[in-house]
């Protein structure tokens, strides 16, 4: 079963493949995944490279990769999760790529309904960096995840002990905002303001500026780029405009 499983995601353009059992993924801060799924037995994780756009000067032609990556990684998961139900009559569920998130007044801080790099760590197909992100053997820092969780028995892969994190730095002193400053922990309200200037927060303050100005000041504001960049941002999905964690990285292709 697990061999046509990583057979068939090959065919798909999956670049990576690993199998978590639940027991083994770990992510105190996230909600327990038997909440969402009671009968889940493992997640099949699944990883994508990254392509380059993230190095261009351009920040919005930089932003492009991931929105990529992250429709690609939804069809394919969509088709492999398919196939999974329809051949060994199972259920399955997928975690989405971003979002939906949890993202309510009470939490504050964003969050996946299932934590991703927790999900490839299980899986072994990855360890984390010094910039908190799973750093894959072959991918190095530019990988994406995604993962389907299932009912399905399947043979588990094992974590991998060791992290091919050089601690070099790199990342952190590339930060522009000191977000990775402190040991295992993304400072995620830094991070969030500087890679998603058009995201929830520029949104917000976009409009709480409109219903304070005037009708000419209004008029002005929806013509002029930030409003632009916001409704593209929400438009299309594609919100991250720094990678310097990601890009700065000397592992992998
Ligand atoms: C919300 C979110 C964000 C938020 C962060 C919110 C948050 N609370 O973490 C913001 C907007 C800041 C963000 C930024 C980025 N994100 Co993001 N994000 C997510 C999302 C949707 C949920 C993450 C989540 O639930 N976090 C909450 C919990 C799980 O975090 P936590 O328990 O506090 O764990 C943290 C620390 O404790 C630490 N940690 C935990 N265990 C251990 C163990 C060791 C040994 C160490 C050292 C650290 C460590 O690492 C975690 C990160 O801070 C995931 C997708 C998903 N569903 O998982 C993508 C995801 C994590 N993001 C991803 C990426 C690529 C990024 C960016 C690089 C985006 C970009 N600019 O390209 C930056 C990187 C920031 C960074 N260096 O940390 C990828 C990571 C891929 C990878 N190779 O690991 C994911 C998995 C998306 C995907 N589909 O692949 N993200
Ligand atoms: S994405 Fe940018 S702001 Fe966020 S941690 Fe990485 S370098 Fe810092
Ligand atoms: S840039 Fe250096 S310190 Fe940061 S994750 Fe990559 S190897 Fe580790």
């Amino acid at each position: 079963m697990k061999e046509k499983i990583i057979e068939k995601a090959k065919e798909l353009g999956v670049d990576d493949i690993g199998i978590a059992s639940i027991e083994n993924y770990n992510s105190p801060n996230s909600v327990d995944v038997h909440e969402l799924f009671p009968t889940v037995k493992n997640m099949v994780v699944l990883a994508f490279q990254q392509v380059d756009n993230m190095e261009s000067n351009s920040s919005q032609f930089a932003s492009v990769g991931i929105k990529l990556i992250s429709d690609f990684s939804h069809s394919v998961s969509y088709q492999l999760a398919n196939y999974i139900k329809t051949n060994f009559n199972a259920k399955v569920m997928i975690v989405p790529s971003s979002g939906p998130i949890t993202m309510s007044k009470q939490t504050f801080m964003p969050s996946g309904f299932v934590s991703l790099r927790h999900a490839a760590y299980a899986a072994g197909l990855g360890n984390f960096g010094r910039h908190n992100l799973i750093i894959h053997p072959e991918m190095g820092s530019k990988v994406m995840f995604m993962a389907i969780l299932t009912d399905l028995d399947l043979d588990e892969d094992s974590p991998l002990e060791e992290t091919d994190c050089t601690y070099c730095d790199n990342c952190v002193k590339n930060c522009p905002v000191n977000a990775l400053d402190e040991d295992g922990k993304t400072d995620v309200m830094k991070c969030l303001s500087n890679s998603q200037p058009y995201g929830f927060g520029g949104n917000k303050q976009f409009w709480t500026k409109f219903i304070n100005s005037n009708p000419h000041e209004q008029e002005e504001m929806l013509s002029g780029d930030n409003y632009r960049l916001i409704y593209q941002a929400q438009a299309l999905g594609s919100q991250y405009v720094c990678f310097n964690c990601t890009k700065t990285c000397p592992l992998g292709r």
